[in-house]
């Protein structure tokens, strides 16, 4: 593909679901399906991304720092994510690059909405002013029980602020991200994330290979 097709074509895609999915891990298989057709690729991640985003990202996830109030975490999540937008993915996709985020805004509604209980209008507020018209264009979701994830999570490293919380907001938190993929079907890749990571590369492999030849 020349380069003058890719600056026509660049999507943005999206990585998400709870606690230790697989997220990280799959990015690279998303990266490489991409980059054996040419394709220029962005990798980036929210909360972060930025010096300014990472920044923030300590402040969110360190649970030795201060803990914001919900509105607070809100709205640092909305400032990290604004700087991000305008100084990395909006000058990726117009220099042709494809821009894969591990995780964005529905990580916000599903963790700081269905989780923490903030009114998904105000989000959705909140994601009209700092993304204008900006949407991921195909989003994949790898659902796991948050038990497991938790436990995979906790294998990896020490756990985070947000990976203590209590197991009910994990449930709300795969409850919202699979509300948002049943009301919106056509953008979700979803993928049973509790299968071997080789079943879970394949299926994804598969979907997004399908998503890619016909949109
Ligand atoms: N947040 C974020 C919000 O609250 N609101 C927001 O708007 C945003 C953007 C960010 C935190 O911020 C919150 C949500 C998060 O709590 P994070 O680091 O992005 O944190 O997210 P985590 O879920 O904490 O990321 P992890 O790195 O812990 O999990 P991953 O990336 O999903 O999992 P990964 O790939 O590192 O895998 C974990 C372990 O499992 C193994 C891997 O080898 C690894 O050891 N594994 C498997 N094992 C068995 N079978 C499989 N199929 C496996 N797949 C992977």
């Amino acid at each position: 593909m020349s380069l003058q097709e890719n600056r026509v074509s660049a999507r943005f895609i999206t990585v998400e679901g709870g606690e230790g999915v697989g997220k990280t891990t799959n990015m690279g298989l998303i990266q490489s399906i991409l980059e054996s057709r040419g394709l220029e690729v962005c990798i980036t991640r929210e909360p972060g991304g930025t010096a300014l985003g990472e920044m923030l990202r300590t402040s969110l996830l360190n649970p030795e720092l201060e803990p914001p109030v919900a509105m607070a975490e809100l709205l640092m999540i909305f400032a990290a994510r604004a700087q991000h937008i305008s100084t990395v993915i909006e000058p990726a996709l117009a220099a042709g690059q494809w821009v894969l985020c591990d995780r964005f805004t529905d990580a916000t509604y599903a963790y700081q909405g269905f989780g923490r209980g903030i009114d998904l209008p105000a989000i959705a507020t909140l994601e009209q002013l700092v993304q204008g018209k900006r949407r991921p264009d195909v989003t994949v979701l790898l659902d796991l029980d948050p038990l497991v994830g938790l436990e995979r999570a906790q294998k990896r490293a020490e756990l985070d602020r947000f990976e203590l919380e209590e197991a009910a907001f994990f449930n709300r938190v795969r409850e919202g991200y699979l509300s948002r993929a049943k009301a919106e079907p056509a953008r979700w890749i979803v993928v049973d994330a509790a299968k071997s990571l080789e079943e879970v590369s394949s299926t994804l492999n598969a979907q997004l290979t399908r998503w890619l030849d016909h949109g």
